[in-house]
């Protein structure tokens, strides 16, 4: 059950359920933080339809400071060895070697790591030697400052030229290119112009060196998602009220052909993609 599979082979988009073991994540901080309720809330995403359950133990929200690897191990691991046990397919969401390193021997299905092994360079290295899919995400730095980066001209092409910059990297570093997954970080040195021209050029993105790559969309209870929706004086929708925003993206981004959606909120996005997947199989 936890075989890794290969990026693709399914004809609809997959659905990442969010696990944040942490007290300060902007979208759901807090709620997860102790391992028992964590679990819980895994096996709870599988039930409700989660393909995959992204399991993360540091914050990255802008300005979040970060934590020790010791203290995001203790966070991560009993999660993560508790749900890999219960059959669950696990992601593990770190830019740390050494918290991969713990979550691939407990038995994880995929590397997400947001910095496009950019903050650890043994991360490449480490999953070439495993076969499990690794998510390759846009990364121009941490959180403590990641918004004075937010500066482009034409942010489609520099974050596909970025993004064609890790490949060569890591694949230098032996990651065998099928099985990189390639995610625009939205949010992460992006305002929301920057996300919105994103979603809308995925494909364009995901193009690179002749080859298609697989494409994990993580809009979630985003920032950009708040904005959008203010109310009349300009104050930001709260996140958790950004759910059904949340929804339509995934739905476009499935439409638009990504091989993941990572999600907060499970039902209306497995209902999603399947209205997604029948969508493009009628085109
Ligand atoms: N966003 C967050 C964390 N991990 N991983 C991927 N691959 N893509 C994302 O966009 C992403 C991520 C931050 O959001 P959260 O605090 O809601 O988890």
């Amino acid at each position: 059950m936890n075989q890794p599979e290969p990026p693709r082979g399914s004809d609809r988009s997959l659905v990442m359920g969010v696990v944040n073991v942490t007290p300060d994540s902007f979208s759901d901080g807090g709620k997860w933080y102790g391992a028992e309720a964590a679990i819980r809330h895994g096996l709870d995403l599988v039930a409700q339809g989660a393909d995959i359950v992204d399991v993360g133990g540091e914050s990255t929200r802008p300005g979040a400071q970060r934590v020790t690897a010791d203290e995001e191990l203790r966070r991560v691991l009993p999660v993560v060895t508790e749900l890999v046990k219960a059959g669950v397919k696990v992601s593990v969401d770190t830019m740390r070697a050494a918290v991969a390193e713990a979550a691939l021997a407990a038995g994880v299905s995929l590397v997400n790591d947001v910095s496009g092994g950019l903050a650890d360079p043994y991360m490449p290295r480490l999953v070439a030697k495993t076969s499990v899919p690794y998510v390759v995400v846009h990364w121009r730095g941490h959180s403590h400052d990641m918004n004075s980066r937010a500066v482009y001209k034409d942010v489609v092409r520099e974050v596909r030229d970025e993004l064609a910059q890790r490949i060569e990297a890591v694949t230098a570093e032996g990651v065998d290119p099928a099985l990189i997954v390639l995610d625009p970080g939205l949010g992460f040195s992006k305002l929301a112009d920057h996300n919105w021209q994103l979603l809308a050029h995925l494909a364009e993105v995901a193009s690179i060196g002749g080859r298609d790559f697989p494409v994990l969309v993580g809009a979630s209870r985003k920032r950009f998602l708040g904005r959008l929706l203010a109310a009349p004086d300009g104050t930001p929708r709260p996140f958790v009220e950004s759910d059904d925003a949340s929804v339509a993206v995934a739905t476009l981004a499935a439409a638009a052909g990504a091989w993941c959606v990572r999600v907060h909120q499970v039902p209306p996005s497995a209902d999603a993609v399947r209205v997604a997947a029948a969508w493009r199989a009628a085109q």
